[in-house]
């Protein structure tokens, strides 16, 4: 299936937003996470600056995204995982609430009761969780959910190679395969599992195999590639969308980042990340862009300039807006 001018191009810009996302939030993040805490003795105190907690990035892994969510409807639902924000951006979630979220800010998605791991989005039908494989049975819940009402709509749940050891994976695709659920589901192998790699966790070198044994096709993309995603999701979308039941997608992904922004890496080999970022996919679209007389000079300084703009935006909003008011601190939350 071959994407048109209009899916290349929001591709391309779609990856762009999520790299100036993802980069601009490395260096916020780390405000107050540094010094004068070393000169105090503290190396990284993850609770100081504006966005306290834990967070997990994921430049380098734009095209799973974007390949993917180009085939998708609003009334299609998305869920991701801990490293959520390029899934959110690709499934059309407000960029200036999300960002607000993940602020903790009383405009952001969850009225900042949230934070970046727990991304909630009824209207654009978007959700996710820190806890790993966690996204898969709601996916197959909001499938059925479609199936029954005799909607067209599909669910695809995100999730990386460390969740698809957990036994909800399994779980999830013995039920969608049996009620034939119109879900897709994209496993993203980055290599690692915070710092242990898929060869040393995982029995076979690809969890497209495991497919098979649930009854429904599987496919491994090989690699970080806009364009192989974008082929593999299509059919996997379609057959969905017709009534043709659940599959499985693995894409061979690359992590520039930590597992977590403050993360050491010492499990990463020397000069791993330059090697992978030399393959970077978003210029690699851009020469397919240029091939096809879709890019040229003008164009793309267009294009860029619309990213950054959206990106700049959605920052200023987080970080003009007001935090909740205390009082309403056990409002909206499940209180046992
Ligand atoms: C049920 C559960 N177990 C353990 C954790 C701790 N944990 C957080 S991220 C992570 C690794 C996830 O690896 P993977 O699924 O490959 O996703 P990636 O971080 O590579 O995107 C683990 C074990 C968790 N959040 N939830």
């Amino acid at each position: 299936m071959e994407p048109t001018p209009e899916q290349l191009l929001w591709m391309y810009e779609t990856m762009l937003v999520i790299r100036e996302f993802e980069e601009t939030m490395a260096k916020v993040y780390l405000e107050g996470k540094l010094p004068p805490h070393i000169q105090k003795g503290l190396a990284f105190d993850i609770g100081g600056g504006p966005v306290p907690g834990e967070m997990h990035l994921a430049a380098g892994q734009e095209p799973v995204a974007v390949g993917v969510c180009a085939h998708l409807r609003k009334e299609d639902t998305v869920t991701g995982t801990h490293r959520p924000h390029h899934f959110a951006i690709a499934k059309g979630v407000p960029l200036d609430k999300m960002a607000a979220e993940i602020f903790g800010k009383v405009t952001g998605l969850g009225r900042g009761k949230g934070g970046h791991m727990h991304l909630f989005d009824p209207e654009h039908k978007f959700g996710c969780s820190g806890i790993i494989a966690a996204g898969l049975p709601p996916a197959c819940g909001a499938a059925l959910a479609a199936k029954k009402r005799g909607k067209d709509w599909v669910a695809v749940a995100f999730f990386g190679d460390g969740a698809a050891n957990a036994g909800t994976f399994h779980e999830s695709l013995n039920l969608a395969a049996r009620w034939q659920l119109p879900v897709v589901f994209v496993c993203e192998d980055n290599k690692y599992a915070i710092s242990v790699e898929k060869t040393v966790s995982t029995a076979i070198a690809s969890n497209a195999d495991r497919a098979g044994a649930y009854g429904m096709p599987g496919v491994r993309v090989e690699h970080n590639d806009a364009l192989e995603v974008f082929e593999a999701a299509g059919e996997a979308v379609a057959r969905a969308r017709r009534g043709g039941g659940p599959s499985l997608i693995e894409v061979k992904t690359d992590r520039y980042m930590g597992h977590f922004q403050g993360d050491a890496e010492a499990y990463r080999p020397k000069g791993e990340v330059e090697e992978l970022r030399r393959h970077d996919p978003i210029p690699a679209l851009a020469a397919h862009l240029r091939k096809r007389n879709l890019l040229d000079d003008q164009k793309d300084e267009g294009i860029r300039r619309r990213a950054h703009g959206r990106v700049t935006e959605a920052y200023d909003f987080a970080q003009t807006s007001a935090y909740p008011d205390p009082a309403e601190a056990f409002q909206h939350v499940f209180v046992g």
